[in-house]
């Protein structure tokens, strides 16, 4: 059951640009007009940009697209999650460093944490994650799993996957996926992935899962920083120059880029695959996806770089490379590079 505000919000996001009379919204919510301006005020008050004129009624703005708890979960055809455990930032140093004190505090299984801007946000091994204010999405997501740390492993792979199933259903797009942690449109990395996990010592089980997801939607005014200005992409441009939609679109252009639809459908896909992280399940779509298999790849793993070929995923998410000398091994953690010639080759 939704809230009116959450209906209000719906409708008007339904009808983005347009200006819809108090009087035909409360008709078709069934709710009084004086409950449609309680909601219409409250909504304001969040920082939803709603213009109101006497007379002809109220118009979300097209510049409006606030991340809101509201508008998350009226955008989740099934709640996977409730109000109370959406925590929603205006700025943040880290959601993952946030999701983690909560998880050590007993916050429940589904709790996310999302914010407009992480002035620390963080990749792996310590690197940082670029995430400017209201262009992008950056969500912690708490998982309790009943596992050990194979599931953390998995997880990743499995949030991967999730990502690019929530890109083509909410805008029609295909994304690669660069192992491990790394979603790419168009030869540009535009979503990173940093699982971090709190261990049980005496039993040796993990806790809980924090599963922290960046993904940039929109350019910010500033651009990218230059240390990745030749990497980095969003999705807007990855829509625009690379890949045209191969699904139909909604009808109203405004929704297409709506982060909190595009939240609630991230949300909900990952916390499905996770909810079975069977082997087998996902992997199968992941390595469709993957950018690097039968690929020369670069590995930096141990003291020295070495040249391998790609040439499986193993069913727990490890990467299987062959060595210039014929040897098999299987990668868990680490980095690779692929050649940007086999990055540029999504593209088109
Ligand atoms: C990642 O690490 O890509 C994981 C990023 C996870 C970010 C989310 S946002 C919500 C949650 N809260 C956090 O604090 N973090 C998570 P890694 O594979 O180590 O990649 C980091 C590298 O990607 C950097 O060293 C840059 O080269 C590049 N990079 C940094 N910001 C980027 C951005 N916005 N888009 C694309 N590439 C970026």
């Amino acid at each position: 059951m939704f809230s009116t505000k959450q209906n209000v919000l719906k409708i008007l996001e339904e009808n983005q640009g347009a200006t819809l009379s108090g009087a035909s919204i409360s008709k078709s919510l069934s709710v009084s007009r004086g409950a449609v301006w309680k909601a219409i005020e409250s909504l304001r008050k969040e920082g939803h940009q709603i213009h109101a004129t006497t007379n002809r009624g109220y118009c979300l703005s097209n510049n409006s697209d606030l991340l809101s708890a509201d508008g998350i979960l009226y955008h989740m055809q099934t709640p996977m999650v409730t109000r109370d455990r959406i925590h929603v930032f205006d700025s943040i140093d880290s959601t993952n460093h946030l999701a983690k004190k909560m998880a050590l505090a007993g916050a429940p299984h589904g709790t996310v944490v999302l914010a407009e801007e992480q002035t620390q946000g963080r990749g792996r091994l310590g690197r940082s994650f670029y995430s400017p204010k209201g262009s992008g999405l950056y969500m912690s997501l708490l998982l309790r799993p009943q596992g050990t740390s194979s599931t953390a492993i998995l997880t990743t792979t499995a949030a991967a996957v999730a990502v690019c199933r929530a890109l083509a259903s909410t805008l029609g797009i295909e994304a690669k996926i660069k192992w491990v942690n790394d979603i790419y449109l168009g030869g540009r990395k535009v979503c990173g992935i940093l699982t971090e996990g709190i261990t049980n010592f005496e039993t040796g089980t993990i806790e809980s899962l924090v599963l922290g997801i960046g993904i940039n939607v929109f350019q910010s005014n500033e651009g990218f920083p230059d240390e990745i200005r030749d990497t980095a992409g969003t999705l807007k441009g990855g829509i625009e120059q690379n890949q045209p939609p191969l699904q139909p679109l909604p009808q109203n252009p405004a929704q297409h880029l709506s982060r909190n639809r595009l939240a609630a459908a991230v949300i909900l896909e990952t916390m499905s695959l996770c909810a079975n992280l069977q082997p087998g399940s996902f992997l199968p779509e992941y390595k469709a996806r993957s950018l690097v298999l039968d690929k020369e790849i670069k590995v930096f793993q141990g003291p020295e770089p070495y040249t391998a070929k790609a040439i499986g995923i193993d069913d727990q998410g490890g990467l299987i490379v062959q060595k210039p000398d014929g040897t098999i091994a299987v990668l868990n953690t680490g980095e690779i590079t692929i050649r940007p010639l086999d990055l540029q080759q999504q593209k088109g």
